[in-house]
């Protein structure tokens, strides 16, 4: 049933609004704290454009005691069949899950927990062919599996892939351009996980354009790449250019900020 329709095909998101403590957030590299201010209106393009793409979007409210809960990616994962409630790698998002599973138990007939290990949504590139899991730092080999045996529960394939070293989610260098092409990093396509499919490679410098994200009929990419834009634009997709600039600097990108799936 979900087979024929494109898995880029979204008609409801989730997201939540960026709390105060967003200032806070996890980072690798210290660029400077995030303002609240430029945080929320990344968010609030990004909520509009959602609603262009036409999708209805389910706005959360801001959880303080989290600074990264903005990103309801990582504990979660939903499909037309159902949701999983993740276990995120990292410390201070443990909690999450929690905070969302209500929600998603409204919205959800069905909803599985991960048993085991630890996976962050971030990891997981939901293909036709496949769900890619990453293992990276926040998703372990326990984890990978247990999800691939929830994955087989909801009727889909899963396949346990690595994420280059030192990049913080699988998905952190590449994203689903459409149902045949991905977008992806040099140093990701190089360990040769997407032999099967076209692939698309970043230009050099822009790496961090490689979060990009299809809803429907465009593709959500970050304006502060305009290499990567072109790009795109020149293959024919139809681009909406999105501010990342603040959340870049807490090492987020398009996809962290929501949970997609067709509502049948
Ligand atoms: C973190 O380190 O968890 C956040 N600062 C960024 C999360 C980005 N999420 C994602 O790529 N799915």
């Amino acid at each position: 049933m979900t087979q024929s329709r494109s898995v880029y095909r979204f008609n409801s998101v989730i997201v939540r609004t960026p709390s105060q403590s967003v200032v806070n957030g996890l980072r690798a590299d210290d660029r400077g704290n995030p303002t609240h201010a430029g945080v929320k209106a990344e968010h609030d393009a990004y909520i509009a454009a959602m609603r262009d793409a036409g999708v209805e979007v389910t706005v959360l409210p801001a959880l303080e005691a989290f600074p990264d809960s903005v990103f309801v990616e990582d504990p979660a994962l939903v499909f037309t069949e159902g949701a999983i409630l993740l276990r995120p790698g990292a410390e201070t998002r443990m909690k999450e899950t929690a905070e969302i599973a209500p929600t998603l138990r409204d919205l959800f007939d069905t909803v599985l927990d991960l048993p085991s290990g630890y996976a962050d949504g971030g990891d997981v590139l939901t293909t036709p062919k496949s769900v890619m899991i990453g293992l990276s730092a926040r998703t372990d080999r326990t984890g990978a599996e247990a999800l691939a045996s929830c994955l087989d529960r909801l009727g889909r394939k899963a396949e346990v892939v690595a994420t280059p070293e030192g990049v913080l989610h699988f998905k952190t260098d590449c994203s689903l351009l459409d149902d045949e092409t991905v977008l992806s990093t040099a140093r990701l396509a190089r360990s040769g996980v997407f032999e099967d499919f076209r692939q698309v490679i970043i230009p050099e410098g822009e790496e961090p354009a490689a979060n990009a994200l299809r809803v429907n009929d465009v593709v959500m990419v970050g304006s502060d790449f305009p290499r990567t834009i072109e790009m795109l634009d020149r293959l024919g997709y139809k681009v909406v250019p999105l501010k990342t600039t603040e959340i870049g600097k807490i090492d987020a990108g398009l996809s962290c900020m929501s949970l997609r799936w067709y509502r049948a």
